[in-house]
């Protein structure tokens, strides 16, 4: 009996290929050239039932358009911001995604940018590597984190494993969301608020409409001149030419970013402050980590294949 069709939509790994080849048969839909995509999609567009993606392609449009009979989605990333679920679900595609398994990893990458940027380490590497030490002598001193206030923007899966660690570093929390969670922490149901009474603000909300330039000039600038951004949500969720415009003027402090609003595209602006640290969207990126994710894409897949559900729908599927 021939396999199911899969459409595959960016890069996975090499185990990640082997288990979808046992169960597909695959289609990489970015071996063909870009201009000849729609010609292959409109050639085989219906023979695919399943499409596997992840949280930066997403499922374009013009994908959508063209398989009238997918029936499942698997993405290898917890956010879906780049999929149009209200268009799944009106055609009853079920999309699945990978929450938990990275919650420890970018909580690590969070905590990493957090520090960096209170401790100047990168400043810091370079200081050593361009002989300034033997040179002028003992780097400037920088800041602790102890005793400061974080302000955790989005308190779901991963804010909560931040919250832990930040804590554990001697820094006290807060959260904003749109609604209070559980928690024994302050809650903030106004974000400026939030940002006036914190020394960092760590954004790990989902991208997407609502929650675009949720953080504005207006939250930088009561966020002030001694206080830190540290991104690792999505590119979307911060107005970063306000926030390219307030590290500029000195009007914030500095600034830990994972994620940007072209990626992989970063203004020059950002790489040439030394009061900011870069990363080019890791937070979940260790060989453990996405071998989990990937796992559990494929496992979504397989599932769908038994009995016609997922192991980790993405809530707004979970009724079909
Ligand atoms: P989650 O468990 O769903 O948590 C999201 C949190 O954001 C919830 O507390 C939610 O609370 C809050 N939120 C949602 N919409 C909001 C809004 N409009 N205003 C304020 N708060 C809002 O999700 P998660 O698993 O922690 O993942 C969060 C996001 O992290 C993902 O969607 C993804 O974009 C990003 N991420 C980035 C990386 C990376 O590599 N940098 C890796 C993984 C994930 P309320 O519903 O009460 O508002
Ligand atoms: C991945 C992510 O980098 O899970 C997410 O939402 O942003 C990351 O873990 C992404 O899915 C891969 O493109």
């Amino acid at each position: 009996m021939s396999k199911p069709q899969l459409l595959q939509i960016g890069n996975i790994t090499d185990r990640m290929r082997a288990r979808l080849e046992a169960e597909f048969d695959v289609t990489r839909l970015f071996a063909t050239p870009e201009a000849d995509r729609p010609a292959l999609l409109a050639e085989k567009g219906a023979d695919f039932v399943a499409v596997a993606t992840d949280g930066h392609w997403g499922v374009p449009g013009y994908v959508f358009d063209a398989l009238p009979n997918l029936k499942v989605i698997s993405s290898y990333g917890v956010g879906y911001d780049a999929i149009d679920v209200d268009r799944a679900v009106a055609r009853g595609i079920i999309v699945s995604h990978t929450p938990d398994v990275l919650n420890d990893e970018v909580a690590d990458t969070a905590t990493l940018l957090w520090l960096a940027t209170y401790r100047r380490l990168i400043p810091a590497d370079r200081w050593v590597r361009k002989g300034a030490w033997e040179e002028k002598g003992a780097f400037p001193l920088t800041r602790s984190v102890r005793g400061t206030k974080v302000g955790i923007v989005g308190l779901g899966r991963i804010g909560q494993t931040i919250a832990d660690r930040v804590q554990a570093f001697g820094a006290s929390v807060v959260y904003h969301s749109r609604s209070p969670k559980p928690v024994d922490l302050e809650y903030f149901s106004n974000l400026k608020d939030m940002a006036a009474a914190c020394d960092a603000l760590i954004v790990i909300t989902p991208g997407g409409a609502a929650t675009r330039h949720l953080v504005n000039a207006e939250v930088l600038d009561v966020l002030g001149p001694d206080g830190v951004l540290v991104n690792v949500a999505r590119g979307s969720v911060v107005d970063e030419p306000a926030l390219v415009a307030a590290l500029e003027q000195g009007r914030l402090g500095g600034a830990g970013l994972d994620v940007f609003d072209a990626e992989p595209k970063v203004p020059d602006a950002l790489k040439r402050m030394e009061n900011v640290v870069l990363t080019p969207h890791v937070g979940s990126a260790t060989v453990e980590t996405r071998q989990a994710m990937g796992d559990l894409t494929c496992d979504n897949l397989s599932q769908y294949l038994k009995d016609g559900t997922v192991l980790t729908p993405v809530p707004e599927c979970r009724h079909l």
